[in-house]
């Protein structure tokens, strides 16, 4: 596999402020926040991009949505609501070809995205 930055942070050769992380799930804030809170989250194995999912990942989704919503907890964001982001391809303004899902909260999010 070509290199991969989300990958390097999974492994520790690249920084990161981490919020959270189980055996196959990582969570850790967005270098260029856009909200009071930015987190990244992705599974540790690499996934380029939605377009690579299906069934046989529902498990692995499942996971990453319990870990979206234990961020989303910790950081008092149930209430007010928060937005989940998942940038897909070149059109989808994708820049990490590593799957991520934007979690942003902390703020008001105006709608529709640029
Ligand atoms: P996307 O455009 O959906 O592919 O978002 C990629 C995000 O990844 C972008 O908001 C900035 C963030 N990012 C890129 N490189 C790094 C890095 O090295 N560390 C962290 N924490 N975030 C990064």
């Amino acid at each position: 596999m070509a290199e991969c930055i989300f990958c390097d942070i999974v492994a520790g050769n690249i920084p990161s402020e981490k919020v959270y992380e189980d055996d196959e799930v990582l969570a850790f804030n967005d270098i260029h926040a856009q909200a009071p809170t930015h987190v990244l989250v992705i599974p540790k194995k690499h996934i380029a991009s939605a377009r690579e999912l299906g069934e046989k990942d529902a498990a692995l989704l499942g996971k990453i949505f319990a870990a979206i919503n234990r961020i989303a907890q910790e950081k008092g964001l149930m209430e007010k609501g928060f937005r989940i982001v998942n940038n897909c391809g070149k059109d989808g303004g994708q820049t990490v070809h590593h799957i991520h899902f934007h979690l942003l909260g902390g703020r008001h999010l105006t709608w529709p995205p640029g």
